[in-house]
């Protein structure tokens, strides 16, 4: 865990009063701070130019304070007839752009830490969109390893139960995230429509395509980050065709980016989970991969029972071995703060070119301004993982229209935000001087929308 405090100067007073504020406020979230420290101090050539006017507006005091925050018991009966509770949350963190959109996360580590951190980093990377969607986020301690179909479908019962009094396809549409795939959404968005009594198709996405989910939305984050990692490197003269890549994580979005990056020629060689990763030289059979996960819920270790060939490396100590492997480029698509500094410097010796983060916030500050002064480039998470959320929008849209689009025409509009994003990404950073440092472009471009919106809207 890094950065507690917010120890930053920057040239803005105004900007180092919200960035002192935003800590004394928030002393016991280190995760939530560490965001708004990374998008803050990117945001300074901006305040320098409007400082008087945010000021008197307080924009960054409300950019930085959820709409609101819901906490609430979810009680629910385990197999063996025990009496069991988790916390869940929804943090709805800024409904300026539209409804409140973003995932649900089921793991035992999720606080309010976290989910905070998470709404925050959705607010820009849903404006990055360009679609009409806010930003929110919420979960629960609750951990699915482990437990029965019957316990996780109780589970969501409960979790809906308190949720849908605060959510709605006009309010705040939930999808999936670590933990919550279509089986989840499934049990949920039953248990939404049995207390409602409507079928309000739009309420959450990530839905079964029997009933209302958009085709290429499994497939959107992960596809989408490989689109933006066509388009930064083409900016940058490379491209994907014979790089090696290592992904850390195997879960939705590890496969879909590892299943695109194929397709442009790449070599994956790794791709993990929380116990270690597997490497296999002669490139990651993805088959294997997905039937061990999507199907069997099995640990990553058992790619080995049908590839001998394969290594297995258990994580120990304080980098995750699926970075000590050699690579071209990296993509960080399992969780928050896996790249630490230490990472970042062995990645940067083994001759990393470039960073693609499909996880929220997987590098951790230090670890960023180290790949981007070694010259490294980056893809931060709130632009290149917006094919995820970009795509719920288009289902949201196709379940107010009562239709669907075919894959093609899904993959093809998602392909476009992609390529839009970076490019008003690639703009904001030349326009203020940050050269090839997309981190802070990104920044800059999802602020402008979010800020321009708040204005108009007036102090609420
Ligand atoms: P999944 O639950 O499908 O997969 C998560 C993967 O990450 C698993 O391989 C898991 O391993 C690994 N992982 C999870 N937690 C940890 C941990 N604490 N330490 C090490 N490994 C861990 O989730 P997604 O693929 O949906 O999400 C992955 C990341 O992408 C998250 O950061 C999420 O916020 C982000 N994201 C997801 C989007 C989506 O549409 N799903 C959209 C945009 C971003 P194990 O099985 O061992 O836990
Ligand atoms: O982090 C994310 O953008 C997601 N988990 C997807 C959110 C969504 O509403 O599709």
């Amino acid at each position: 865990m890094s950065n507690c405090t917010l120890d930053v100067s920057t040239k803005s007073a105004y900007l180092n009063d919200i960035l002192n504020l935003t800590a004394a406020k928030n002393p016991n979230e280190p995760e939530f701070l560490q965001a708004v420290k990374e998008v803050l101090t990117s945001l300074e050539p901006v305040v320098l130019k409007h400082e008087n006017e945010y000021k008197a507006l307080a924009l960054l005091e409300r950019v930085t304070e959820p709409e609101r925050i819901i906490s609430f018991r979810v009680p629910w009966i385990d197999d063996k007839g025990q009496a069991r509770v988790n916390r869940g949350f929804r943090v709805q963190f800024n409904g300026a752009l539209g409804p409140y959109k973003g995932g649900l996360r089921f793991h035992p580590t999720v606080n309010q830490s976290i989910m905070k951190f998470l709404a925050f980093e959705q607010i820009f990377k849903n404006a990055l969109t360009g679609l009409p969607i806010g930003g929110g986020k919420g979960g629960s301690d609750f951990d699915p390893k482990g437990k029965s179909d019957n316990e996780i479908m109780r589970f969501c019962q409960s979790f809906m139960t308190e949720l849908q009094k605060h959510i709605g396809q006009d309010v705040d549409v939930p999808a999936g995230d670590i933990g919550v795939g279509a089986r989840e959404i499934g049990y949920l968005f039953g248990q939404y429509r049995r207390i409602k009594n409507n079928y309000e198709a739009g309420v959450l996405t990530g839905k079964g395509l029997d009933y209302g989910g958009s085709l290429a939305r499994k497939e959107a984050t992960g596809y989408g980050l490989i689109y933006f990692m066509r388009e930064m490197l083409k900016a940058n003269n490379m491209d994907l065709n014979g790089k090696t890549v290592i992904i850390s994580g195997s879960g939705n979005v590890a496969i879909y980016a590892c299943e695109k990056a194929q397709t442009y020629g790449a070599k994956v060689v790794a791709m993990s989970d929380s116990n270690g990763c597997v490497y296999d030289k002669d490139g990651i059979k993805l088959d294997i991969v997905k039937e061990l996960k999507e199907e069997k819920r099995a640990r990553i270790k058992e790619y080995l029972n049908y590839v001998p060939t394969a290594e297995y490396k258990e994580n120990n100590g304080d980098i995750p071995a699926v970075y000590t492997i050699k690579a071209d480029v990296i993509l960080p698509c399992a969780t928050q703060n896996d790249i630490n500094l230490s990472a970042a410097k062995v990645l940067v010796e083994n001759g990393a070119k470039a960073v693609g983060e499909g996880a929220n916030m997987p590098c951790t500050n230090e670890a960023v301004e180290y790949f981007l002064k070694n010259n490294v480039l980056v893809a931060p998470g709130k632009a290149a993982n917006a094919g995820g959320v970009a795509t719920s929008a288009l289902e949201m849209c196709q379940n107010s229209m009562r239709y669907f689009w075919s894959f093609d025409e899904v993959d093809k509009k998602l392909d476009g935000i992609m390529t839009n994003i970076f490019n008003n990404a690639r703009k904001a950073a030349e326009e203020y001087g940050y050269g090839n440092n997309y981190v802070a472009g990104a920044n800059i471009a999802g602020f402008r929308r979010i800020a321009k919106a708040m204005k108009s809207q007036g102090l609420i």
